[in-house]
């Protein structure tokens, strides 16, 4: 429970280590030493070893895909995606994104087209796509924002009318189900993050999910440079393949998994019960039906609130409390997008007013929930205090 008064005007107790957005998900480090000892023992570093294949069958079967892909990193395989689809023309996507998902469709030559987002879910308005499909329009790249699920069903019955590609970047959702289906079921492919950020993580790495098998060979033969045997490069591939040092991590760090993900949703039922009681404070819904990846906790501090998302942000700090602006600026005020089209503010009110609202608090197993009153004890300090 809170050790403060939610009345009190004095000033909370800093923490004595900085608090981060996240840490990473880390097993036992003997769990660890003994597989390297097994990748010592075999000298098998890379390029499809063991390991690698245990961790794409064992993540099929925690995820409950049929066909998955470990790639370098999610960045490598959004790009890996658009090229084995062989896409090209216009992708219309969202500005509310890392920097990774539109840039990766920029390096395979497709022209992002932004489009607006729903002002309570934050992911792509589907009527907003609609608008914005040209006869060049290619491919829908949806990103299931903070693990909170594209408008699915509307999406692809967009892109069924209009004879488009679905790409999912699902980098926040690892786990998130709709109805009990998991998320990574629908499109075309869907990319997965793991970053030594994400819920679950390989410290580098991702992969490509996919219904299609033949979909599956193809990213496999694009990632290790085309090689199909040793004397044929079938496709001009890249090198994007996950080594058995990040595989070993992966492997160990799975069966730990799903522990973190309560762990977080213990944290984030403290934030959401404290937090949602405040003046201009709304912590992001998850929509009914949906079980979340407790990726981020994010909240909004919108026009009502005392102070600014920024002004709370900053005066976070010196309590040691880092919390992230995800993802501000928006993707479309980049120097090297805005002058797109589509980029114009005027075309992106809702995405423009959420880039400027949007906080991520901390968010990771470890923190506990009693660290999590604390910084409820804070936020709340901040927001009834002048500076
Ligand atoms: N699509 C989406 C929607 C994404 O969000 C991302 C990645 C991608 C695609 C691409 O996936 P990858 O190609 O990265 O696999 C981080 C990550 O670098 C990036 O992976 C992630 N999105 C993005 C949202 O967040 P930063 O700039 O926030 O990272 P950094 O280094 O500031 O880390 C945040 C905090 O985490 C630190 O303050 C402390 C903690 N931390 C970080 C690292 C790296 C640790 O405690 N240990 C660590 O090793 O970008």
């Amino acid at each position: 429970m809170s050790t403060h008064s939610t009345t009190s005007r004095v000033a909370p107790r800093p923490f004595e280590h900085p608090v981060y957005v996240t840490r990473p998900l880390l097993p036992d480090l003997q769990v660890y030493t003994a597989a390297l000892q097994g990748i010592w023992q075999r000298q098998w570093l890379t390029n499809k070893g063991q390991l690698h294949d245990a961790l794409e069958r064992g993540l099929c079967d925690h995820l409950r895909v049929s066909h998955l892909s470990l790639v370098g990193s999610g960045t490598a395989g959004l790009m890996l995606a658009f090229r084995a689809l062989e896409l090209s023309g216009e992708a219309i996507t969202t500005p509310l994104t890392s920097p990774a998902t539109v840039n990766a469709l920029t390096w395979c030559g497709l022209t992002p087209v932004f489009a607006d987002i729903d002002p309570l879910e934050l992911t792509l308005d589907p009527d907003a796509v609609e608008r914005a499909i040209t006869p060049r329009t290619r491919a829908i790249v949806g990103v299931h924002i903070y693990g909170i699920p594209c408008r699915i069903g509307p999406l692809q019955a967009i892109a069924d009318r209009h004879a488009l590609r679905v790409v999912y970047d699902a980098a926040h959702a690892f786990g998130t189900e709709i109805d009990g289906e998991p998320v990574l079921t629908w499109g075309d492919a869907s990319i997965l993050s793991f970053h030594a950020t994400k819920l679950f993580n390989t410290a580098e790495g991702g992969a490509v999910v996919t219904p299609d098998p033949d979909l599956k060979r193809r990213i496999d033969l694009y990632k290790t440079l085309g090689i199909q045997d040793e004397i044929t490069v079938a496709v001009p591939g890249i090198n994007a393949r996950m080594n058995e040092l990040e595989a070993a991590l992966g492997l160990a760090n799975l069966p730990l998994v799903e522990g973190e993900r309560r762990a977080r949703g213990e944290i984030a039922h403290v934030y959401c019960g404290r937090l949602s009681a405040l003046a201009g404070v709304e912590c992001v819904a998850v929509p009914t039906g949906v079980r979340h990846s407790q990726h981020y906790f994010m909240v909004r501090v919108t026009g009502a609130s005392p102070v600014s998302r920024d002004d709370l942000y900053e005066r976070l700090k010196p309590f040691n409390v880092f919390a992230r602006r995800y993802f501000y600026p928006l993707c479309s005020d980049f120097s090297f997008y805005r002058d797109c089209p589509s980029a114009d503010p005027r075309n992106l009110p809702v995405a423009t007013r959420v880039a400027q609202e949007v906080l991520s608090l901390p968010l990771y197993g470890a923190l506990g929930t009693t660290a999590a009153h604390r910084i409820c004890d804070m936020i709340e300090y901040v927001l009834r205090t002048d500076p």
